[in-house]
């Protein structure tokens, strides 16, 4: 006997508009249930068939159709008895509204009936992977994005390059991967590994196949003592420094006042820029403590205005805002949200913002004080204070791009660490970024959320159990 009861509005993130229409259920293992083939998002359907098991096949009674309403990401779904109708105006909105349906038909004979009407409240909704303090292979990463595309994320920002290894191959640069991505980099030397320009571009494909963009960080001036050992040129007296693997930061240094700097960050930036079709260069610009502050300026005047030369719009983290920034530069707001001055400060520069507020948005925080993996100088962050905040609390909703939710690597060290951090605050941080703030409230995500473990458990990922939650 079916359950009487309909759960059209049991997705994470809560769609914008849900009307179930209660009786109604449209049956999905029936013989001759199938996904017709969408000329206009081939892939799309193909991918929406293999992950319901279902066949594709001409007058299937699963249809996807692109439409001129012209809003990029937003979709249209309408369950019946006897068809299901997704629409949207562009294969990203299919692609979406695909991720819901899938999510309805988890571990069910049959999809409730009704409409969702869905779009996203950013358009910026990010995840960043650090891969120099722990690489993780190609493979990994195309998984890791897997599972962020069921929760509509649809930007990987990956940071490259830090103190304890170099993870991009740079052409004409060769040391720098050689040796920053050779064997004992990464913390603890646990970490080794580094992307092939072929693999890059392949990662990079994969994702724009998932609608993901990619948004590659090379962290500079600070952060840089990798760079500084494959290249001792880059040192104020050109003399080698050693190899770091701990996790202390802030120790680093470009030499704002040598040419060789910009060389190198010139044939840099250009090489990142040439393999990356997204529109976004991160050039970080965090905690460059040991950057005397009137260099730290003059190199910021000097490098931000670089990415724009090669066609993309530059990002920097917060600490950025200590210069006048160009008209389209973003701002990655990370400090916690009750430094006021960070927040003044970002304000005042009066550009566009992804919201990362270490003590809610950072993964790599520990969720209570038994979690086995994880920092905690941001605090603590169980699952409910991951949720319970709003962009808009902190900066006026205009100036939001986005919210973006970065996993540092100091403490992972396996696909399994990864996961563990990243479930359930992920699909928290995705609800913000996607979900108009009047249809989303944590005893109702916290119910949702509870559905997810068991369907996790079956899929062989690990997530932690928060005791918060009555996992179902
Ligand atoms: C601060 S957040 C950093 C990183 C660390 C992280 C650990 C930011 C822009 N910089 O270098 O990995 O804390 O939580």
């Amino acid at each position: 006997m079916r359950s009487p009861t309909n759960h059209l509005g049991d997705v994470i993130p809560v769609p914008s508009s849900v009307r179930p229409a209660s009786a109604v259920f449209f049956p999905l293992h029936l013989s001759g249930t199938a996904v017709s083939p969408a000329p206009a998002a081939p892939g799309v359907a193909e991918h929406l068939a293999s992950t319901l098991d279902l066949p594709l096949r001409a007058g299937g009674a699963i249809r996807l159709e692109l439409d001129d309403s012209g809003e990029p990401e937003a979709y249209r779904l309408e369950i019946t008895a006897a068809s299901v109708t997704l629409r949207a105006g562009s294969a990203a909105g299919l692609f979406w509204g695909v991720q819901t349906l899938v999510q309805l038909a988890a571990g069910a004979d049959e999809l409730p009936g009704g409409v969702i009407e869905d779009r996203p409240r950013f358009a910026y909704r990010g995840a960043m992977l650090d891969l120099a303090r722990h690489f993780f292979t190609p493979d990994e990463v195309k998984a890791h994005i897997d599972l962020l595309v069921q929760f509509k994320i649809n930007h990987l920002h990956l940071h490259l390059t830090d103190d304890q290894g170099w993870r991009l191959e740079i052409p004409g640069r060769p040391r720098l991967t050689e040796i920053g991505g050779g064997p004992g980099t990464g913390c603890d030397g646990a970490g080794p590994g580094f992307l092939t320009l072929a693999e890059y571009a392949d990662l990079v494909a994969y994702a724009a196949d998932r609608f993901v963009t990619i948004v590659p960080e090379i962290d500079m001036p600070g952060h840089v003592n990798a760079a500084l050992v494959a290249y001792p040129e880059l040192t104020p007296d050109g003399q080698p420094v050693a190899p770091r693997t701990d996790g202390e930061v802030g120790y680093s240094s470009l030499t704002v006042g040598k040419e060789e700097t910009y060389a190198f960050v010139e044939t840099v930036l250009g090489a990142v820029a040439e393999l990356t079709p997204g529109p976004y260069l991160h050039i970080g610009g965090d905690e460059c403590l040991s950057t005397d502050p009137a260099d730290y300026r003059a190199f910021l005047d000097r490098v931000l205005p670089l990415p724009a030369k090669y066609g993309k719009r530059v990002i920097g983290w917060n600490e950025i805002t200590a210069v006048d920034l160009p008209e389209t530069a973003i701002v990655q707001y990370w400090r916690r949200r009750d430094e006021g001055d960070h927040v003044a400060r970002t304000l005042a520069a009066g550009r566009q913002v992804i919201m990362s507020p270490a003590d809610r948005a950072y993964l790599d925080m520990k969720y209570d004080a038994s979690t086995p993996i994880g920092l905690d100088w941001a605090g603590l962050i169980p699952v409910e204070r991951s949720y319970d905040w709003d962009p808009a609390d902190v900066l006026p909703e205009e100036s939001v791009l986005g919210v973006e939710a970065p996993l540092w690597s100091e403490t992972l060290r396996s696909v399994a660490d990864v996961q563990y951090l990243t479930l359930p605050r992920l699909p928290a941080l995705a609800e913000i970024a996607w979900s108009p703030r009047g249809a989303r409230d944590w005893p109702s995500f916290r119910d949702r959320l509870a559905a997810l473990g068991s369907r996790w458990d079956a899929a062989g990922i690990g997530y932690h159990r928060s005791p918060e939650i009555d996992w179902r």
